[in-house]
């Protein structure tokens, strides 16, 4: 199977045809049918699939003397945010199966096991925690905390795991998987518009966060309840919404509410409860912690007189990720010297690179658009993208 011919089997899959987004949720049948490709493309390699307890694949190519240390693991994510693009996540596996295919093409025999991972969740549009397969495997979140998750019909993500077949007790930490592996080099769709050559290489990942809003107050008639007598958390969570843009222009910071829930949800029935998640992130911890503080601040400020209560929950936060700099030189060397940038989205390889060294390159997006269907990249550029990756692998995974 071709890059082009892979990419045109998953292209379809959970696409809604209306508006071109992708709704591919973690265990839902559209992100099944993803897995179940994954599993298709490592098969018709001969690479054996590994499954880690908490969701993640690898699909592992060994060298023939069966060494299983030292590896250089590569992949991305299969799921997608509501409405993505086609490109964010997977964009990082078809062109790591491709850049494999390359490799065996020019008769490459790696010393090092060479995997294709597929981290569970990373989107954390099901249950509500970025990254949360590769938070489990590396320790990053505890595995209690990720089991009591809910997704929007109130089901655990233990619940999820067990009906999905596997131990919900399981979940957690993987240390002889991280053990066995060298370092990690993820290839992701720009999120931004910044290359001007088809593949850059990422230098850091800004710090960034999600907290939830939980505004309380007291549902009654639209009609009949007095403004005296309201108690309606919709007004401060309007004032929180606007705060959020400004505190994010006074602090240089970005910061975003793109999800909210409101109860009981009626246009006749004035809100018992509103809830509000907020996605910030910065150049720097402490301006994205001001502006997360600010936010609330003026929440709670503008709760009071509707007497509403606000209840701020931090529900994961990432510290800035400088990626580890002699992977970045070693790979940049590979490419024969590339563009270095910044990147403001989180992804499975910032959490990894507590652990393991971590590398990303990125392919051009000239949109620049991103968890969209607007999302793209030219189909030259995906291919200088597996050649780039071919280059990084062979290079990594020799003795
Ligand atoms: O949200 C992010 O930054 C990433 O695309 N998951
Ligand atoms: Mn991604
Ligand atoms: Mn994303
Ligand atoms: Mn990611």
């Amino acid at each position: 199977m071709s890059f082009e011919e892979m990419w045109a089997a998953l292209l379809p899959v959970g696409r809604d045809e209306a508006t071109g987004g992708y709704h591919r949720f973690s265990w839902t049948p559209p992100e099944l049918e993803c897995r179940a490709w994954f599993l298709d493309e490592a098969r018709r390699r001969g690479l054996d699939v590994e499954h880690d307890a908490n969701g993640n694949m690898v699909a592992w190519w060994l060298p023939e003397d069966g060494t299983r240390h030292g590896a250089v693991l590569t992949g991305s994510h299969l799921d997608s945010v509501p409405g993505g693009g086609a490109f964010d996540g997977p964009l990082g596996i078809v062109s790591a199966f491709a850049a494999v295919d390359e490799l065996r093409r020019r008769g490459s025999t790696p010393a090092k096991p060479i995997g294709i991972a597929a981290f569970a969740e990373e989107e954390g549009a099901r249950f509500g925690v970025a990254c949360l397969g590769s938070r489990l495997v590396s320790g990053a979140i505890d595995p209690a905390r990720a089991r009591a998750l809910t997704d929007g019909d109130g089901h655990t993500f233990a619940e999820v795991m067990h009906n999905a077949g596997f131990d919900p007790e399981a979940i957690g930490p993987d240390d002889d998987l991280l053990g066995r592996i060298g370092c990690y080099v993820e290839l992701h769709v720009e999120q931004g518009r910044v290359l001007e050559e088809p593949v850059g290489i990422a230098s850091a990942i800004v710090p960034h966060g999600r907290w939830r809003f939980d505004f309380t107050g007291e549902g009654n008639h639209a009609g009949t309840t007095l403004l005296a007598d309201r108690r309606d958390p919709m007004l401060p969570f309007a004032r929180m919404v606007i705060a959020a843009r400004e505190a994010a222009e006074r602090n240089g910071t970005v910061a975003t509410v793109g999800k909210v829930a409101v109860v009981p949800g009626g246009v006749n029935a004035i809100a018992s409860s509103v809830t509000a998640w907020l996605d910030a992130r910065g150049p720097a911890d402490e301006r994205v912690r001001r502006t997360v503080r600010e936010i609330d601040e003026a929440a709670r400020v503008a709760a009071r007189p509707h007497r509403v209560s606000v209840d701020l929950a931090e529900e994961s936060y990432t510290e800035i990720v400088d990626f580890n700099r002699a992977l970045r030189d070693r790979v940049g060397a590979a490419l024969g010297g590339a563009p270095v940038l910044p990147t403001g989205a989180g992804h499975d390889a910032g959490v990894l690179s507590a652990r393991v060294p971590a590398a990303m390159l990125f392919v051009r997006n000239p949109t620049g658009v991103s968890h969209a269907p607007a999302e793209f990249a030219e189909p030259a550029d995906c291919l200088a993208g597996v050649a780039a990756l071919a280059a990084v692998l062979d290079d990594l995974a020799r003795g």
